[in-house]
């Protein structure tokens, strides 16, 4: 069993390439549930979402997320209300939440709603939220302390990141697949997703990070820094106003002690050397991922290395 860690655009392209690369059944994917939400009344989860519609096959390729094709009618009705539409749900994503809602409201978990709706959808793959108690990340900006999605969204990540809160974390436990798939595990894939916004919500889950380190099995990480950016999001302002290296090496570092091994992109190359040093093994190769076959592709070779099976591109 392989278990990602996952949350964004970026670690659902990996996930769907590990689901691709492995047998029906052989991935659960731990996701981060604290940019998690209320809009409207419903229950939005934009990560877990991600994840579900980018493995059903029915993400939107332009944005990452959403649903392909769909429609916005709902948020022009609304914007007729005189309200500001500023986080656009498609009208067929809207009954992903208004369906999670009701089913939350009649007392089931997150992690079981989350599971009918991959069912439903004919994933194959187990998706887990990190945690069925809600954490909501806080962002504190020179503009006071922002909602993740009012920082992320409506205000277009252009505060600067000071500190980062993940609201009710303490009171937090893995949801209960989380342990259960790590028992089983044989190889741990960090996905390249933000580390402090999106892995780091899972890592501060009491017990998670332990769970973690505890496990026997390999584990392995993607850059989601390439040539010091970020592909998608604001991960590298977000690294270098936390005080981080906003670089693949900069990655390596914050996992040091957690990962063994690390995948980084051809472009940084000349980073190999400095992250051997720090004893983590390190794989160079084209991580950015374009199609599904693509995502199958670079899925294969982080696998093939996680689980030691080449050598490190000494490129
Ligand atoms: N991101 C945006 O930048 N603008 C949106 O209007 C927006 C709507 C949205 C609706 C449903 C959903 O599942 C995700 C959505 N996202 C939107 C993406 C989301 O805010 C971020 O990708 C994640 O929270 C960061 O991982």
């Amino acid at each position: 069993m392989i278990v990602a860690l996952a949350g964004g655009v970026g670690g659902a392209k990996l996930a769907q390439g590990l689901a691709r690369a492995r047998p029906p059944g052989d991935l659960t994917v731990v996701i981060n549930t604290a940019d998690d939400f209320d809009l409207y009344g419903l229950r939005i989860c934009p990560d877990l979402d991600t994840v579900l519609y980018t493995l059903a096959g029915i993400a939107d390729p332009t944005t990452g997320w959403g649903i392909a094709g769909d429609t916005h009618h709902a948020m022009d009705a609304i914007a007729g209300y005189g309200r500001d539409p500023w986080f656009r749900l498609g009208d067929r994503d809207l009954a992903t939440h208004v369906l999670r809602t009701e089913r939350l409201r009649d007392g089931s978990s997150l992690s079981t709603v989350t599971a009918e709706f991959a069912a439903a959808l004919g994933v194959a793959t187990a998706l887990v939220p990190m945690s069925d108690e809600r954490v909501a990340t806080l962002v504190d900006t020179p503009a006071g302390r922002l909602e993740f999605q009012d920082y992320f969204v409506a205000r277009r990540q252009q505060d600067v990141v000071t500190g980062v809160v993940f609201d009710g974390v303490e009171a937090a436990r893995p949801a209960p697949a989380v342990a259960e798939s790590l028992a089983d595990a044989t190889l741990i894939v960090f996905c390249p997703s933000n580390p402090i916004v999106s892995i780091g919500p899972i890592l501060a889950v009491p017990g998670l990070r332990d769970l973690i380190a505890k496990c026997p099995a390999p584990k392995i990480a993607v850059s989601p820094i390439v040539g010091g950016r970020a592909l998608k999001g604001p991960a590298d302002r977000m690294l270098a106003s936390l005080g981080f290296e906003s670089s693949a090496l900069g990655v390596a570092k914050m996992y040091a002690g957690l990962v063994d091994a690390i995948v980084i992109d051809d472009e940084d190359a000349a980073l190999a050397p400095a992250i051997r040093e720090g004893g983590m093994r390190v794989l160079v190769t084209q991580t950015v991922m374009g199609g599904p076959e693509d995502r199958e592709r670079l899925a294969a070779e982080v696998i093939g290395f996680g689980l030691g099976r080449e050598r490190g591109g000494g490129r």
